[in-house]
Order: structure tokens, then C-alpha cells, then sequence
């Protein structure tokens, strides 16, 4: 049977050329296509030297570089599952994932090798090697051992990619099995539907440790042999000014609200675009009007879940003819694409009809293979007749277009990642003097959303909301400290004893607007 290695199919599509350069970086570092290509084979080299088990985990926490972008092409390569995790987490919650994964292999910064090392080792992982966004680490010098050639081990569709942590609906974060067959088929489906052809140029501002950066932006470049134009934190004046060069850009909404605040910013900036695509967070109506002011690009915005990799989209349409039946509408996430069913129901399970708000539930050939040992997790996700319960609330009008409305999930998204109002309740419940706490998302003009912690206290135990926030810091990721903490003497309930969080957004709602 023909394997489904996800990397073989990218690398298919690498240009005949491999002397052309794939990558361009920020600091003036070019790399060729053969670049990726031999370098992620010392790398898959290196990892199956190790003769780690099939289905072995890779978790990898570094800072972006094209070195760590080829290390998850190496372990694609040699058929293991890549791990990627954010940057901000902290110890306790890297002690979390490396415990619930159990890698056989752990990649982290040089500077955070003591702490993650003595993690990992404890959790039973064997291999713990460095690596820096400077090209420097123990992964590179071991791999520097091993041949540069490499042929992809084969693959089943249905076998493990990726495993990417999101706490889903609700309670501790769960490891999504993403399979390659999940990742090629999105990225071919987005490859047509977005209208990618050759030349094009993506600039790339994204972190690669989530779907958006991972699989969106870098599957969509490699499978179209397109030049990236790599930075390594999102700058909005070097994206700007980058623009002549490039023709797609991809980012979450704060992105594009931080490049609407540069004079830079205009028509002349971006005539050499073709396409600017917004997702991860609800893009504001406000954003895309006035970035098509600015402009004259109307934003493209998709939907897409961890789970999922990516479920609707506005269309591209460049083909003019039809721009006026089917053209990008602000304030909805356009169709589902192509291959992906997606309806509306209610609280019941009956399907709703045209604009009738309800739950989304989704089925296609990119819905994940479920939680990482967590069948009880996975099954309740899942309806009987096999569609997965998004946690978003929408509904879709006569047209098709769907509109995400809110979520049924207790979820904060604050300039794209997501935050879980009851882990941060957790860590400030745990905290000496609390009686009890709340967490809200209320909006915010560069984040989009952030969250508010309301916190009482036991009786006599005197609270200060600044100690409060700085102890968060010390064990929680930086994006999903609470921007604001207040003290209060009691919280709204309902009847049944239960906080109502309504009636806490709509008190903070304007604390930063
Ligand atoms: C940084 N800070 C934040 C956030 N980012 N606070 C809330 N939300 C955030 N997202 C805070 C830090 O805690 C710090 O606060 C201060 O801002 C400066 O931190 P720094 O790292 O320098 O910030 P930045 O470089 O300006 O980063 C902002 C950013 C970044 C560029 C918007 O958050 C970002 O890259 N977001 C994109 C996330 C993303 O890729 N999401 C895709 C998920 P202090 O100084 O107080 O410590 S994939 C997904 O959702 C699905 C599948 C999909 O559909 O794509
Ligand atoms: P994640 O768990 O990081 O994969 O985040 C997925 C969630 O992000 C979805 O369930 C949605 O709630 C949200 N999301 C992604 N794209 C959009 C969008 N374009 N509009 C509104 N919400 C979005």
C-alpha cells in the first residue's frame, strides 16, 4: 500500500529546483529547499537511531527557529508524533503534559534544559536534548552525526502526526491525536480553496506550536513549494515593510488590529498581497472594515478548532465573475470546505434550521482521532451518528455562511490562545485567604478578549489583587494571567447557588473599552 507520510507528500511538492530558497529568516539567513530536506534527515536520522518504539512522542518546547520547523519535519519523516508546546508554559504545567504524554523524547531550550530535563527524566522520558533559536543545542550536534539522506518511513492516514494539548470543552488540557491524514488532507483542500499558486510568498509571524502557525501557515507554504518569509516574533512595521515581497499573510486578529495602528500601513504597502487570512479569534467587523479601508484587501477569515485543523472558510473567488454571489463576509467564517459537514443543533440534539443559533457539530476527514488516552473524554465529544461537538455556538444563513455566535465552552481567547477560566479559578482558590474566585473573559482592544479574576475572601484573610496576579505569574504561561483582579465581598448566584459569569462580564465589560 502507498505510504501517507505527511512529510512525503510536502516534500512532493518541493520545488524541482531545491537550490531555490525556501526559507528567508529575519536575521538575513537564507535556506534553500535542500536545506529542509537534508537537515531534517540528519535530524529523522538521529531519532531513529534511538530505536524508540513506534508511535513515540516528541515533545518540543524551543523558541521559532527553521531548526525547530525541521525537526518537526524530522519526525514526521521518521513516523513519530510531534508535541509542540507553548513557550510561556511554566513548570507545573510542562510537568503536566510530559506526564500525560510520556515522550520518549524531550527538545527544549539550552537555558531551560535543568528544569525540563529533571522533569522529563523523572516522568521516565530517555532523551532530553537542547536546542536554541541561534542554531546551537545538543539536537543539532548529534544530528550532525548521522547521513543526510533519509527516505520517509511509511504511514497509514490513520496513524498519529501530532498530538496537540487544548482543553477542549472543559477540565485539564487534552492531548488532540492529530493523524497524517488529518494534516494532508486540510492542507490540500486549503491549498485549492485559497487559491495558492506558484510564486506566492507567505509571511510568516506566527508562533509554530499551534495549529495556526503549524499546520495552517507552514502545511500551506511547503505543499506549494513557497517561499516563507520567517519571523521570529510578530513585528508589525517588519511585516509591513516585508509586504512588497510577499503575497499571503496569515495572523490572528490582534495581528491585524497592531498593523492597523502603523502609519505604514497603506494601500502601496500591500499591492504585491493576494491574500490576508484572519482566524483563531472572532475577527471584528470594526478590524475588517477598516482594513479594507486601508487596504483595499478584504480579510479572508477561516474557523478551525486543535481538533479539527481548519472547518470553514470564506472563499477566495479571485475569479471576478462571481465576487458579487460569493464574496468574503465580514463577521462570519464563510462556508464549510469542501469535504467537511457541519450542522446547528440544540440542547437536544435536533437540528436546527437557517439561522437558528445552536451547538456546531462537525464530521470530516480532518476531525482528530480523539484525546490522548481519554476514550471516556473522547466518546462524550462525539455524537452517536460520529459528528464532534465543537463547543462553538452558531448558526448558518440561507447563503451557507456560518456565523460563530459564542461558545458553550467556559473559554477565554486572548489574541489567540486560549485561556480556561477554571484553571486560573483553581490556581487562585488553592492561594492562602481565598474563599472563592471567578474568572471572565471581558473585551479588550489588542487582545481581543482578556480575563478578569473577581475573587472573595475568607472571613478576617486580607487580599491584595496585585499578590494575587504575581503569584498567578509564577505558575501560570504569561497570556493567561488575569489583566485585572478584584477583590469583592460577594459574587451574583443564581437560585441555585451557582456564580453567574453573565452577570460578571456585563459588570467588567467596559474595564478596558
Ligand atoms: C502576550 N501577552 C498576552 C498575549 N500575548 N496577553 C494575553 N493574550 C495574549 N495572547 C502579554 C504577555 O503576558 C506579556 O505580559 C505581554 O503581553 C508582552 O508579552 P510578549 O510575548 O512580548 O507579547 P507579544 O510578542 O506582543 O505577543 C502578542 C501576540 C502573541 C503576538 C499577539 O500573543 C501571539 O503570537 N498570538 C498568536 C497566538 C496563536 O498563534 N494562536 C493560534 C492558536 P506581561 O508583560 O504582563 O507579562 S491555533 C488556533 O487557535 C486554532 C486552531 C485556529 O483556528 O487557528
Ligand atoms: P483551539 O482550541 O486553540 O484549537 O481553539 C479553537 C477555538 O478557537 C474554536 O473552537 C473557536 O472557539 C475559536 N476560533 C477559531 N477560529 C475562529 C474564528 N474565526 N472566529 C471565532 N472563533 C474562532
Amino acid at each position: 500500500m502507498r505510504s501517507a507520510n505527511l512529510y512525503s507528500a510536502l516534500s512532493a511538492a518541493f520545488p524541482s529546483d531545491l537550490d531555490q530558497v525556501a526559507v528567508e529568516t529575519d536575521n538575513d539567513l537564507h535556506y534553500s529547499w535542500r536545506d529542509l530536506e537534508r537537515a531534517s534527515a540528519m535530524m529523522a536520522n538521529l531519532l531513529q537511531a534511538l530505536e524508540l518504539p513506534a508511535g513515540s512522542r516528541v515533545a518540543v518546547q524551543v523558541e521559532k527557529s527553521v531548526e525547530a520547523l525541521m525537526l518537526y519535519l524530522a519526525t514526521l519523516r521518521c513516523g513519530h508524533v510531534f508535541l509542540p508546546l507553548n513557550t510561556a508554559y511554566q513548570s507545573g504545567e510542562i510537568e503536566y503534559f510530559i506526564g500525560n504524554a510520556e515522550p520518549a523524547v524531550v527538545v527544549c531550550s539550552p537555558a531551560n534544559f535543568g528544569w525540563v530535563s529533571k522533569i522529563a527524566f523523572k516522568a521516565g522520558t530517555r532523551h532530553v536534548f537542547t536546542l536554541g533559536d541561534d542554531r546551537t543545542g545538543s539536537l543539532l550536534n548529534r544530528a550532525a552525526h548521522h547521513s543526510d539522506q533519509h527516505t520517509p518511513v511509511p504511514r497509514q492516514a490513520d496513524d498519529l502526526a501530532a498530538i496537540l494539548y487544548t482543553s477542549g470543552t472543559t477540565g485539564r488540557s487534552k492531548g488532540a491525536m492529530l493523524t497524517h491524514g488529518n494534516l494532508l488532507s486540510n492542507a490540500s483542500t486549503l491549498k485549492d480553496y485559497w487559491g495558492w499558486k506558484p510564486g506566492d510568498v507567505l509571511i510568516h509571524a506566527l508562533p509554530i506550536f499551534h495549529v495556526h502557525g503549524l499546520f495552517v501557515a507552514i502545511h500551506g507554504a511547503l505543499i506549494n513549494g513557497s517561499k516563507m518569509i520567517w519571523m521570529s516574533r510578530f513585528d508589525p512595521r517588519r511585516v509591513i515593510a516585508r509586504m512588497p515581497d510577499a503575497t499571503v499573510f496569515m495572523g490572528v486578529p490582534t495581528l491585524y488590529v497592531r498593523m492597523l495602528a502603523e502609519p505604514a500601513l497603506t494601500r502601496e504597502a500591500c499591492r504585491n498581497m493576494r491574500l490576508f487570512i484572519a482566524g483563531s479569534a472572532p475577527l471584528l467587523i470594526e478590524t475588517f472594515n477598516d482594513w479594507m479601508a486601508r487596504t483595499g484587501h478584504t480579510i479572508l477569515e477561516r474557523y478551525g478548532m486543535s481538533e479539527t485543523v481548519m472547518l470553514t472558510s470564506n472563499p477566495y473567488s479571485a475569479d471576478e465573475r462571481f465576487a458579487q454571489q460569493n464574496e468574503r463576509r465580514g463577521g462570519t467564517v464563510g462556508f464549510p470546505l469542501p469535504g467537511v459537514q457541519l450542522r446547528v443543533r440544540d440542547d437536544n440534539g435536533t437540528e436546527l434550521t437557517v439561522g437558528e443559533i445552536g451547538g456546531i457539530q462537525v464530521m470530516g476527514p480532518n476531525v482528530f482521532k480523539g484525546y490522548w488516552c481519554m476514550p471516556e473524554k473522547t466518546a462524550e465529544e462525539f455524537t452517536a451518528d460520529g459528528f464532534f461537538r465543537t463547543g462553538d455556538v452558531g448558526k448558518v444563513d440561507e447563503r451557507g455562511y456560518v456565523t460563530i455566535v459564542g461558545r458553550s465552552k467556559d473559554l477565554i481567547i486572548s489574541g489567540g490562545y486560549n485561556v480556561y477560566p477554571a484553571e486560573i479559578e483553581g490556581c487562585i482558590n488553592d492561594m492562602q485567604g481565598v474563599a472563592e474566585s471567578a474568572v471572565v473573559g471581558v473585551p479588550h482592544p489588542d487582545f481581543g478578549e482578556v480575563g478578569v479574576a473577581v475573587v472573595i475572601a475568607k472571613p478576617g484573610a486580607r487580599l491584595q489583587p496585585q499578590a494575587i496576579i504575581a503569584a498567578l505569574k509564577a505558575r501560570l504561561a504569561n497570556f493567561k494571567i488575569p489583566k485585572r483582579c478584584h477583590v469583592v465581598d460577594e459574587l451574583p448566584r443564581n437560585t441555585m447557588g451557582k456564580v453567574q459569569k453573565n452577570l460578571l462580564r456585563e459588570q467588567y465589560r467596559k474595564e478596558f473599552t
